[in-house]
Protein backbone atom coordinates (compact mmCIF):
# COMPACT_ATOMS: atom_id res chain seq x y z
CA UNK A 1 0.00 0.00 0.00
CA UNK A 2 2.53 2.71 1.12
CA UNK A 3 5.40 3.50 -0.77
CA UNK A 4 8.78 3.81 1.18
CA UNK A 5 9.09 7.37 0.75
CA UNK A 6 5.64 7.91 2.48
CA UNK A 7 6.80 6.36 5.11
CA UNK A 8 10.14 8.66 5.83
CA UNK A 9 8.31 11.84 4.85
CA UNK A 10 6.17 13.86 7.42
CA UNK A 11 2.55 13.77 5.87
CA UNK A 12 2.38 17.41 5.80
CA UNK A 13 5.16 17.80 2.52
CA UNK A 14 2.75 15.92 0.73
CA UNK A 15 0.27 18.93 0.96
CA UNK A 16 1.58 20.89 -1.36
CA UNK A 17 3.99 22.14 -2.76
CA UNK A 18 6.84 23.89 -0.34
CA UNK A 19 8.27 27.25 -1.96
CA UNK A 20 10.69 29.56 -0.74
CA UNK A 21 13.33 32.53 -1.64
CA UNK A 22 16.94 31.50 -2.04
CA UNK A 23 18.53 34.08 0.25
CA UNK A 24 22.45 32.64 0.59
CA UNK A 25 24.48 31.27 -1.93
CA UNK A 26 27.97 29.02 -0.96
CA UNK A 27 29.72 26.65 -2.70
CA UNK A 28 26.57 24.33 -3.99
CA UNK A 29 24.25 24.92 -0.97
CA UNK A 30 21.59 27.44 -1.08
CA UNK A 31 19.83 28.57 2.28
CA UNK A 32 16.30 28.70 1.31
CA UNK A 33 13.75 31.06 3.31
CA UNK A 34 10.53 28.95 3.50
CA UNK A 35 7.15 31.17 2.24
CA UNK A 36 5.28 28.95 5.39
CA UNK A 37 7.38 27.34 8.34
CA UNK A 38 6.85 23.60 8.36
CA UNK A 39 6.89 21.60 11.55
CA UNK A 40 9.14 18.98 12.46
CA UNK A 41 8.06 16.00 15.07
CA UNK A 42 8.71 18.01 18.08
CA UNK A 43 6.36 20.68 16.97
CA UNK A 44 9.36 23.07 16.38
CA UNK A 45 8.95 25.75 13.10
CA UNK A 46 11.90 25.49 10.54
CA UNK A 47 11.65 28.58 8.33
CA UNK A 48 14.92 27.45 6.92
CA UNK A 49 16.22 25.08 4.77
CA UNK A 50 20.02 24.17 3.65
CA UNK A 51 19.42 22.94 -0.15
CA UNK A 52 21.50 21.53 -3.03
CA UNK A 53 20.49 21.63 -6.71
CA UNK A 54 18.65 18.70 -8.59
CA UNK A 55 21.15 17.17 -11.05
CA UNK A 56 18.15 17.68 -13.59
CA UNK A 57 18.66 21.20 -12.86
CA UNK A 58 22.21 21.16 -13.63
CA UNK A 59 21.82 18.78 -16.45
CA UNK A 60 19.68 21.50 -17.85
CA UNK A 61 22.01 24.17 -17.20
CA UNK A 62 19.44 26.08 -14.26
CA UNK A 63 21.50 28.33 -12.39
CA UNK A 64 19.99 29.24 -8.82
CA UNK A 65 20.70 32.59 -7.71
CA UNK A 66 19.86 34.75 -4.54
CA UNK A 67 16.36 36.09 -4.72
CA UNK A 68 15.61 33.31 -6.47
CA UNK A 69 12.23 31.93 -6.19
CA UNK A 70 11.97 27.59 -5.42
CA UNK A 71 10.01 24.88 -5.13
CA UNK A 72 12.02 22.97 -2.97
CA UNK A 73 11.63 18.66 -2.62
CA UNK A 74 12.27 16.01 0.23
CA UNK A 75 13.04 18.08 3.25
CA UNK A 76 14.91 16.48 6.10
CA UNK A 77 13.37 17.78 9.18
CA UNK A 78 16.32 16.52 10.84
CA UNK A 79 19.02 18.43 9.11
CA UNK A 80 16.56 21.56 7.77
CA UNK A 81 17.72 19.89 4.50
CA UNK A 82 16.18 19.50 1.23
CA UNK A 83 16.55 19.41 -2.65
CA UNK A 84 16.07 22.70 -4.69
CA UNK A 85 13.68 20.67 -7.70
CA UNK A 86 12.69 24.03 -9.46
CA UNK A 87 13.48 27.31 -10.06
CA UNK A 88 10.51 29.98 -11.01
CA UNK A 89 10.82 32.17 -13.85
CA UNK A 90 12.61 35.27 -12.80
CA UNK A 91 11.05 38.86 -12.85
CA UNK A 92 14.51 40.79 -12.68
CA UNK A 93 18.36 39.61 -13.20
CA UNK A 94 21.52 41.26 -12.18
CA UNK A 95 24.38 40.10 -12.51
CA UNK A 96 26.74 42.12 -10.59
CA UNK A 97 25.62 42.13 -7.77
CA UNK A 98 23.97 38.57 -8.47
CA UNK A 99 20.60 38.92 -6.82
CA UNK A 100 17.26 37.79 -9.15
CA UNK A 101 14.13 39.53 -8.36
CA UNK A 102 15.14 42.55 -7.00
CA UNK A 103 12.26 44.89 -6.95
CA UNK A 104 13.45 48.00 -5.57
CA UNK A 105 16.70 49.93 -4.49
CA UNK A 106 17.39 51.71 -1.87
CA UNK A 107 20.23 54.77 -2.83
CA UNK A 108 21.47 55.14 0.41
CA UNK A 109 23.32 59.26 0.75
CA UNK A 110 25.19 60.70 4.05
CA UNK A 111 23.98 64.70 4.78
CA UNK A 112 27.39 65.14 5.81
CA UNK A 113 30.56 62.61 7.03
CA UNK A 114 31.38 62.53 3.89
CA UNK A 115 29.33 65.44 2.92
CA UNK A 116 26.94 65.62 0.35
CA UNK A 117 28.01 66.45 -2.74
CA UNK A 118 25.04 67.59 -5.12
CA UNK A 119 27.27 66.15 -8.40
CA UNK A 120 27.99 63.07 -6.72
CA UNK A 121 24.57 62.29 -5.75
CA UNK A 122 23.11 63.62 -9.49
CA UNK A 123 25.33 61.24 -11.36
CA UNK A 124 24.03 58.25 -8.77
CA UNK A 125 20.43 59.56 -9.02
CA UNK A 126 21.00 59.86 -13.62
CA UNK A 127 22.24 56.37 -13.07
CA UNK A 128 19.01 55.16 -11.13
CA UNK A 129 16.95 56.36 -13.65
CA UNK A 130 18.22 54.68 -16.29
CA UNK A 131 17.65 51.13 -15.00
CA UNK A 132 14.31 49.78 -14.97
CA UNK A 133 14.37 48.94 -11.07
CA UNK A 134 12.27 51.80 -8.63
CA UNK A 135 14.39 53.15 -6.11
CA UNK A 136 14.14 55.52 -2.99
CA UNK A 137 16.37 57.79 -2.18
CA UNK A 138 17.50 58.08 1.96
CA UNK A 139 19.94 60.89 3.43
CA UNK A 140 21.35 59.35 5.99
CA UNK A 141 22.83 60.95 9.16
CA UNK A 142 20.54 63.35 9.79
CA UNK A 143 21.96 64.04 13.53
CA UNK A 144 25.35 65.62 12.28
CA UNK A 145 22.75 68.48 10.48
CA UNK A 146 20.27 70.88 12.33
CA UNK A 147 16.88 70.86 11.28
CA UNK A 148 17.02 73.90 9.29
CA UNK A 149 19.81 72.36 7.27
CA UNK A 150 17.93 69.60 6.90
CA UNK A 151 15.00 71.21 5.80
CA UNK A 152 17.12 72.88 3.40
CA UNK A 153 18.48 69.76 2.06
CA UNK A 154 14.78 68.29 1.79
CA UNK A 155 13.44 71.11 -0.33
CA UNK A 156 16.58 71.23 -2.57
CA UNK A 157 16.01 67.58 -3.86
CA UNK A 158 12.23 68.52 -4.16
CA UNK A 159 12.96 70.62 -6.88
CA UNK A 160 15.30 68.17 -8.43
CA UNK A 161 11.86 65.91 -8.45
CA UNK A 162 12.75 63.65 -5.63
CA UNK A 163 11.57 62.63 -2.28
CA UNK A 164 14.00 62.10 0.24
CA UNK A 165 13.98 60.50 3.21
CA UNK A 166 15.95 61.95 5.83
CA UNK A 167 16.93 59.30 8.36
CA UNK A 168 19.95 58.55 11.05
CA UNK A 169 20.62 55.12 12.03
CA UNK A 170 22.33 56.51 15.20
CA UNK A 171 18.93 58.03 16.54
CA UNK A 172 16.72 56.07 14.09
CA UNK A 173 15.13 59.26 12.75
CA UNK A 174 12.97 58.55 9.86
CA UNK A 175 13.44 54.43 10.49
CA UNK A 176 10.01 53.63 10.96
CA UNK A 177 9.05 54.86 7.16
CA UNK A 178 12.08 53.32 5.60
CA UNK A 179 10.73 49.92 7.31
CA UNK A 180 7.16 50.86 5.90
CA UNK A 181 8.93 51.23 2.05
CA UNK A 182 11.29 47.87 2.61
CA UNK A 183 8.07 45.82 3.78
CA UNK A 184 7.93 42.27 1.73
CA UNK A 185 9.90 43.54 -1.49
CA UNK A 186 13.58 42.94 -2.10
CA UNK A 187 15.84 46.09 -1.75
CA UNK A 188 19.08 46.63 -3.33
CA UNK A 189 20.87 49.34 -1.09
CA UNK A 190 23.46 50.72 -3.44
CA UNK A 191 25.70 54.24 -2.13
CA UNK A 192 29.03 55.74 -1.86
CA UNK A 193 31.16 54.56 0.56
CA UNK A 194 30.88 55.55 4.40
CA UNK A 195 27.18 56.81 4.37
CA UNK A 196 26.18 54.14 6.36
CA UNK A 197 24.59 50.99 4.75
CA UNK A 198 25.86 48.39 6.76
CA UNK A 199 25.12 50.69 9.45
CA UNK A 200 21.69 50.68 8.33
CA UNK A 201 21.38 46.63 7.38
CA UNK A 202 23.08 45.82 11.14
CA UNK A 203 19.69 48.39 12.38
CA UNK A 204 17.40 47.12 10.89
CA UNK A 205 18.62 43.55 10.91
CA UNK A 206 18.79 42.41 14.15
CA UNK A 207 20.76 38.76 14.25
CA UNK A 208 22.42 40.20 11.27
CA UNK A 209 25.82 39.94 13.35
CA UNK A 210 24.66 36.58 14.85
CA UNK A 211 24.22 35.14 11.26
CA UNK A 212 27.35 36.75 9.99
CA UNK A 213 29.62 35.24 12.91
CA UNK A 214 27.66 31.84 12.06
CA UNK A 215 30.17 32.14 8.68
CA UNK A 216 33.43 30.00 8.95
CA UNK A 217 36.96 31.16 7.94
CA UNK A 218 37.75 34.31 7.28
CA UNK A 219 33.97 35.92 7.05
CA UNK A 220 34.37 35.69 11.01
CA UNK A 221 35.33 39.15 11.01
CA UNK A 222 31.87 40.30 10.02
CA UNK A 223 33.00 41.39 6.47
CA UNK A 224 29.69 40.50 5.11
CA UNK A 225 29.43 44.01 2.65
CA UNK A 226 31.89 42.50 -0.05
CA UNK A 227 31.68 40.27 -2.72
CA UNK A 228 29.54 37.26 -0.62
CA UNK A 229 25.85 38.36 -1.67
CA UNK A 230 23.32 37.70 1.22
CA UNK A 231 19.79 38.83 1.65
CA UNK A 232 18.95 39.52 4.95
CA UNK A 233 15.87 39.21 6.84
CA UNK A 234 13.58 42.09 7.86
CA UNK A 235 11.62 41.38 10.94
CA UNK A 236 8.63 42.49 9.69
CA UNK A 237 8.73 40.95 5.57
CA UNK A 238 11.41 41.80 3.06
CA UNK A 239 14.91 41.17 1.99
CA UNK A 240 17.23 43.39 1.65
CA UNK A 241 20.75 43.13 0.05
CA UNK A 242 23.82 44.60 0.97
CA UNK A 243 26.79 45.96 -1.29
CA UNK A 244 30.52 47.93 -1.46
CA UNK A 245 30.40 51.35 -1.58
CA UNK A 246 31.93 52.93 -4.73
CA UNK A 247 32.19 56.79 -5.81
CA UNK A 248 31.54 57.42 -8.87
CA UNK A 249 28.91 55.32 -11.05
CA UNK A 250 29.53 54.88 -15.16
CA UNK A 251 27.25 56.63 -17.33
CA UNK A 252 26.51 55.13 -20.19
CA UNK A 253 23.23 55.87 -21.19
CA UNK A 254 22.62 57.35 -25.07
CA UNK A 255 23.06 61.71 -25.37
CA UNK A 256 19.34 62.22 -26.78
CA UNK A 257 18.53 59.47 -23.82
CA UNK A 258 20.07 61.51 -20.97
CA UNK A 259 17.57 64.29 -20.32
CA UNK A 260 14.78 62.10 -19.52
CA UNK A 261 16.82 60.90 -16.31
CA UNK A 262 16.31 64.19 -15.24
CA UNK A 263 12.50 63.99 -13.25
CA UNK A 264 12.51 68.17 -13.59
CA UNK A 265 13.41 68.03 -16.97
CA UNK A 266 11.16 65.39 -17.71
CA UNK A 267 8.29 67.49 -16.39
CA UNK A 268 9.01 70.06 -18.87
CA UNK A 269 9.27 67.67 -21.81
CA UNK A 270 5.71 66.82 -20.82
CA UNK A 271 4.66 70.44 -21.77
CA UNK A 272 4.87 69.68 -25.57
CA UNK A 273 8.04 69.39 -28.05
CA UNK A 274 11.13 70.47 -29.07
CA UNK A 275 11.55 72.56 -33.02
CA UNK A 276 13.47 70.11 -33.46
CA UNK A 277 13.48 66.17 -32.31
CA UNK A 278 16.68 65.23 -31.93
CA UNK A 279 17.35 68.62 -29.45
CA UNK A 280 19.89 68.49 -27.39
CA UNK A 281 18.60 71.36 -24.99
CA UNK A 282 21.05 72.91 -25.03
CA UNK A 283 20.09 76.28 -26.21
CA UNK A 284 18.58 75.11 -29.59
CA UNK A 285 15.78 77.61 -31.46
CA UNK A 286 12.57 77.09 -29.47
CA UNK A 287 13.46 74.10 -26.99
CA UNK A 288 10.82 73.62 -24.60
CA UNK A 289 13.41 72.95 -21.97
CA UNK A 290 14.69 76.35 -19.86
CA UNK A 291 17.95 76.53 -18.28
CA UNK A 292 16.27 77.75 -15.32
CA UNK A 293 16.94 74.29 -13.05
CA UNK A 294 19.74 74.05 -10.34
CA UNK A 295 20.92 70.62 -12.29
CA UNK A 296 21.23 72.26 -15.45
CA UNK A 297 24.43 72.47 -15.34
CA UNK A 298 24.79 68.52 -14.42
CA UNK A 299 22.97 67.96 -17.51
CA UNK A 300 25.39 69.78 -19.65
CA UNK A 301 28.59 68.07 -18.49
CA UNK A 302 27.28 64.93 -18.47
CA UNK A 303 25.65 65.02 -21.86
CA UNK A 304 28.99 65.84 -22.99
CA UNK A 305 30.78 63.15 -21.22
CA UNK A 306 27.56 61.03 -23.07
CA UNK A 307 28.96 62.83 -26.27
CA UNK A 308 32.59 61.95 -26.37
CA UNK A 309 31.29 58.38 -25.51
CA UNK A 310 29.16 57.69 -27.88
CA UNK A 311 31.67 59.37 -30.45
CA UNK A 312 34.34 56.55 -28.97
CA UNK A 313 32.20 53.86 -29.80
CA UNK A 314 31.24 55.25 -33.21
CA UNK A 315 35.28 54.79 -34.10
CA UNK A 316 35.41 51.85 -32.58
CA UNK A 317 32.70 49.72 -34.64
CA UNK A 318 33.77 48.99 -38.26
CA UNK A 319 33.21 50.56 -41.37
CA UNK A 320 30.32 48.47 -42.26
CA UNK A 321 28.20 48.29 -39.18
CA UNK A 322 27.95 52.68 -40.12
CA UNK A 323 27.14 52.82 -43.41
CA UNK A 324 24.40 50.79 -45.41
CA UNK A 325 24.85 49.27 -49.01
CA UNK A 326 22.43 50.60 -51.20
CA UNK A 327 21.54 50.08 -54.86
CA UNK A 328 20.66 52.24 -57.54
CA UNK A 329 18.02 51.73 -59.57
CA UNK A 330 21.05 51.54 -62.66
CA UNK A 331 22.13 48.62 -60.10
CA UNK A 332 24.96 50.23 -59.21
CA UNK A 333 25.92 49.74 -55.58
CA UNK A 334 27.46 53.04 -53.19
CA UNK A 335 27.88 53.29 -49.41
CA UNK A 336 25.05 55.86 -47.80
CA UNK A 337 25.39 56.57 -44.01
CA UNK A 338 23.16 55.01 -41.68
CA UNK A 339 20.91 57.64 -40.17
CA UNK A 340 20.01 57.52 -36.03
CA UNK A 341 16.71 57.09 -35.25
CA UNK A 342 15.61 60.28 -34.04
CA UNK A 343 12.99 59.73 -31.90
CA UNK A 344 13.48 58.61 -27.94
CA UNK A 345 13.54 55.38 -27.62
CA UNK A 346 13.38 53.90 -24.33
CA UNK A 347 16.12 51.88 -23.58
CA UNK A 348 15.60 48.17 -23.88
CA UNK A 349 15.17 45.76 -20.91
CA UNK A 350 18.73 44.50 -21.00
CA UNK A 351 20.30 47.85 -21.13
CA UNK A 352 18.96 48.46 -17.82
CA UNK A 353 20.01 45.71 -16.44
CA UNK A 354 23.40 46.33 -17.70
CA UNK A 355 23.16 50.00 -16.31
CA UNK A 356 22.18 48.43 -12.76
CA UNK A 357 25.31 46.43 -12.56
CA UNK A 358 27.43 48.98 -13.58
CA UNK A 359 26.56 50.48 -10.37
CA UNK A 360 28.15 47.74 -8.96
CA UNK A 361 31.19 47.20 -11.40
CA UNK A 362 32.86 50.55 -10.21
CA UNK A 363 34.64 48.98 -7.03
CA UNK A 364 38.21 47.77 -8.39
CA UNK A 365 39.68 44.84 -7.26
CA UNK A 366 42.31 46.80 -5.43
CA UNK A 367 39.85 48.82 -3.67
CA UNK A 368 38.17 45.82 -2.16
CA UNK A 369 41.72 44.22 -0.99
CA UNK A 370 42.13 47.36 0.66
CA UNK A 371 39.14 47.40 2.33
CA UNK A 372 39.53 44.26 3.33
CA UNK A 373 43.06 44.47 4.62
CA UNK A 374 41.82 47.70 6.54
CA UNK A 375 39.61 45.42 8.13
CA UNK A 376 42.01 43.25 8.85
CA UNK A 377 44.18 45.10 11.13
N1 LIG B 1 26.70 60.34 12.87
C1 LIG B 1 26.29 59.23 12.28
N2 LIG B 1 27.18 58.31 11.87
C2 LIG B 1 26.73 57.19 11.25
C3 LIG B 1 25.35 56.97 11.04
N3 LIG B 1 25.22 55.80 10.39
C4 LIG B 1 26.45 55.30 10.21
N4 LIG B 1 27.38 56.13 10.74
C5 LIG B 1 28.84 55.93 10.74
O1 LIG B 1 29.33 56.02 9.41
C6 LIG B 1 30.47 55.19 9.23
C7 LIG B 1 30.38 54.35 7.98
O2 LIG B 1 29.35 53.44 8.13
P1 LIG B 1 29.20 52.08 7.28
O3 LIG B 1 27.92 51.46 7.69
O4 LIG B 1 30.42 51.27 7.37
O5 LIG B 1 29.10 52.68 5.81
P2 LIG B 1 28.92 51.88 4.43
O6 LIG B 1 27.99 52.68 3.60
O7 LIG B 1 28.53 50.46 4.68
O8 LIG B 1 30.36 51.96 3.80
P3 LIG B 1 31.03 50.95 2.73
O9 LIG B 1 30.86 49.57 3.23
O10 LIG B 1 32.43 51.42 2.64
O11 LIG B 1 30.29 51.18 1.44
C8 LIG B 1 30.60 54.40 10.53
O12 LIG B 1 31.60 54.99 11.34
C9 LIG B 1 29.25 54.55 11.19
O13 LIG B 1 29.30 54.46 12.58
C10 LIG B 1 24.41 57.97 11.50
O14 LIG B 1 23.20 57.87 11.37
N5 LIG B 1 24.94 59.07 12.09
MG1 LIG C 1 29.42 48.61 4.06
ZN1 LIG D 1 15.04 70.89 -26.53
Amino acid sequence: MHDLRSFNRPPISTVSDILGTVIAVQANFYQVRLDQPLEDHNNTLIHHLLCTRRTRLKKIGQTVMVGDRVVVEEPDYQDARGAIAQVLPRKTELSRPPVANAEQMLLVFALDEPPLEPWQLSRFLVKAESTEIPFLLCLNKADLLTSTQQKTWQERLEKWGYQPLLISVMTSQGLTELKDCLKDKITILAGPSGVGKSSLINTLVPDVKQRVNQVSGKLQKGRHTTRHVELFELPDGGLLADTPGFNQPHLDCSPSELIHYFPEARQQLEQGNCQFSDCFHRGEPNCIVDENWERYEHYLTFLEEAIAQKEATQQMTDQESTVKLKVKASGQEYYEPKLESKKYRRTSRRQKHQNLQDLYENQSLEELEELENDLDV
